[in-house]
């Protein structure tokens, strides 16, 4: 076991072992630190394969740990996962874009906008381990091909993690989506798919 690895674990546990005597915020609370342990370990163990790629991921990792700090502060309605100022719902049906997105307005929230290598980081942990499913993201590339902005917005999507081939020239393929996978990359796809709301929501601090 690296010094790395040791810190981080120990880190780990002793975060939840402070969160374990606070009362809990909401009913997921638990299962998010599972889940952002099993995500760092795979995030290790890929490290171990790729010394380039391993840099990147050892920020992932870095910013993980800022993001489970700050997600101590961060509280949500009932049945949404907190992390990091922000509330998700992974819903459990398959819709269209349009109507993935018309069931997160339901609930006060839109489809997930990724808006750093952290929470994509944090999705694709909750994906692999609970929701292994074509997911929706909130982004289009309707207007110019390979450009893709924030759902009915100008706005340019601050981040994106497609696939090598995907996310470019592909003119009938206007949406993205997490794909079903080890790695959960992201590719895109024709909007009339089916595929799973990931909504999300400001949570309270
Ligand atoms: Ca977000
Ligand atoms: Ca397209």
């Amino acid at each position: 076991m690296g010094y790395v690895h040791f810190t981080i674990l120990l880190s780990l546990e002793l975060l939840i072992g402070v969160k374990s005597m606070t009362e809990p915020l909401c009913g997921c609370r638990s299962d998010f630190e599972y889940k952002v342990l099993d995500r760092i370990n795979r995030l290790e163990q890929r490290q171990d394969q790729q010394e380039t790629a391993g840099r990147s991921r050892d920020n992932s990792i870095v910013g993980l740990q800022n993001a489970i700090q700050t997600e101590t502060h961060t509280s949500c309605k009932d049945g949404w996962v907190a992390f990091n100022g922000s509330c998700y719902v992974f819903g459990d049906s398959n819709l269209n874009f349009i109507s993935a997105e018309l069931y997160c307005r339901q609930y006060g929230g839109q489809l997930v906008r990724v808006d750093s290598a952290v929470e994509n980081a944090f999705l694709k942990a909750f994906l692999l381990k609970h929701h292994k499913q074509h997911s929706w993201v909130g982004i289009q590339d309707t207007e110019v091909e390979g450009i893709w902005k924030l759902f009915g917005t100008n706005t340019l999507a601050p981040f994106t993690d497609f696939r090598p081939g995907d996310g470019g020239d592909h003119d009938a393929e206007d949406c993205a989506v997490f794909q079903n996978s080890d790695d959960m990359l992201w590719v895109d796809v024709r909007c009339r798919f089916q595929c799973r709301p990931i909504c999300e929501m400001p949570g309270f601090n």
